[in-house]
């Protein structure tokens, strides 16, 4: 906007869009010409009708209608080869596990229903001015094999997040119903050599040490701050509040002394900058890495009704949004999404939205410099003896 009244200072200052409209000749595309490239060649070209010759006759990359092709999430390769993965930034990896809920169970369908309607995002966000396609290498690890036992499901998951840190690559975990967390963090916590914090948002406070007789969804913080390298101080607790907040795990709390945070503190009292500040500065205090465990249903069922126990009274979007683009700025150790429960979902837009928060954590990270970013190696078979040898 240069156009003034009387030939002197600009009346606006230039729109954020129009802005977000210019920076996109910047963005780079050598990574999607290498794809069309590749899928002309792996998906044969096209008929002789078809103009456009970047079209080619199997779907194997490039930009094909979003309801086509095999779905990963945010059409990241699948990579069959687990070994592999050190060769990238990222790892998507499923935990279709939903033995830990206590009521509305269904989680175990949410990685396939994240990796469903990521098919509608791209890897550019306009607003960012990223393209993540272009600035880091991802891959779709596919799901970690659990079992009908918890416990072993657990050693399952710990295994498999700290193979993927010790290689090297960023996890993006989706779950899964929350009692996955305890799992997550101790293969973090594995592949980290000091204290690890985690930043955990949510409705419900889950600190009990067991419930119904096992570490249910309702527990993983509990076990997750007994590990020798994860301390109570160091978990900030986002969103909590409403009447579905069980005592045990309030009584945990207070033992413990998590840091708590309610919906109207963050956004009406603190304000989110303020909070993010107050987050980031609990979570990291005598930490070496971060940790991101976000359950959709802190954001209020009116965006994310399918979740196994909605309670009203949660965040918008938009919160969300701007604390995630904050809170990534210093950089994270690795990320989960849980508690997507599909049966319960209308219209997609609980998964929706799961994937949203996967996808502004990513853009926010590379946008604040942290990724790419080769993890710091494990080394020595650090993550292997520190987990036991799961
Ligand atoms: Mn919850």
């Amino acid at each position: 906007m240069s156009e003034t009244r009387d030939g002197g200072q600009p009346l606006f200052r230039p729109l954020t869009g129009r802005q977000a409209v210019e920076r996109e000749a910047e963005l780079p595309r050598a990574e999607f010409d290498a794809s069309v490239r590749r899928s002309l060649e792996l998906g044969l070209t096209a008929a002789a009708s078809i103009r456009d010759r970047s079209i080619s006759l199997f779907v194997r990359g490039g930009d094909p209608p979003a309801f086509a092709g095999i779905n990963t999430f945010l059409k990241a390769p699948y990579l069959e080869d687990a070994r592999r993965i050190g060769d990238y930034d990222v790892a998507f990896i499923g935990v279709p596990l939903d033995t830990g809920t206590t009521y509305r169970s269904g989680a175990r369908f949410g990685p396939q229903a994240m990796r469903r309607i990521s098919a509608l995002y791209l890897t550019y966000s306009f607003e960012m001015g990223v393209d993540l396609a272009e600035a880091i290498s991802m891959a779709d690890l596919g799901d970690v094999f659990v079992t009908g036992d918890l416990e072993k499901s657990f050693d399952q998951i710990t295994r498999a997040v700290a193979h993927v840190r010790g290689q090297g690559a960023f996890p993006v975990v989706l779950g899964g119903d929350h009692s996955i967390g305890f799992a997550t963090v101790r293969g973090i916590a594995a592949c980290i050599d000091g204290n690890v914090g985690i930043i955990h948002f949510d409705r419900h406070i889950d600190t009990e040490e067991v419930h119904l007789e096992a570490r249910m969804h309702t527990c993983p913080w509990f076990s997750a701050t007994q590990l020798p390298n994860v301390r109570p101080q160091n978990l900030v607790q986002v969103g909590i509040g409403g009447w579905q907040v069980r005592r045990p795990g309030i009584r945990n709390a207070r033992t413990m002394g998590t840091t708590v945070l309610t919906v109207e503190e963050v956004v009406e009292d603190l304000g989110i900058e303020r909070a993010a500040e107050i987050i980031l500065e609990t979570a990291w205090k005598g930490c070496r890495a971060v940790y991101l465990s976000f359950d959709i249903d802190c954001i209020d069922p009116a965006y994310a009704p399918g979740t196994g126990w909605p309670e009203p009274g949660g965040f918008t979007p938009r919160e969300v949004s701007k604390l995630l683009r904050l809170i990534a700025r210093e950089g994270l150790a690795g990320m989960e999404v849980v508690e997507v429960s599909p049966p319960y979902d209308v219209s997609d837009v609980t998964a929706l939205m799961a994937v949203r928060v996967v996808a502004d954590t990513l853009g926010a990270l590379v946008v604040a410099g942290h990724l790419p970013g080769r993890a710091r190696p494990a080394g020595e078979g650090l993550a292997e003896r520190a987990t036991g040898g799961l």
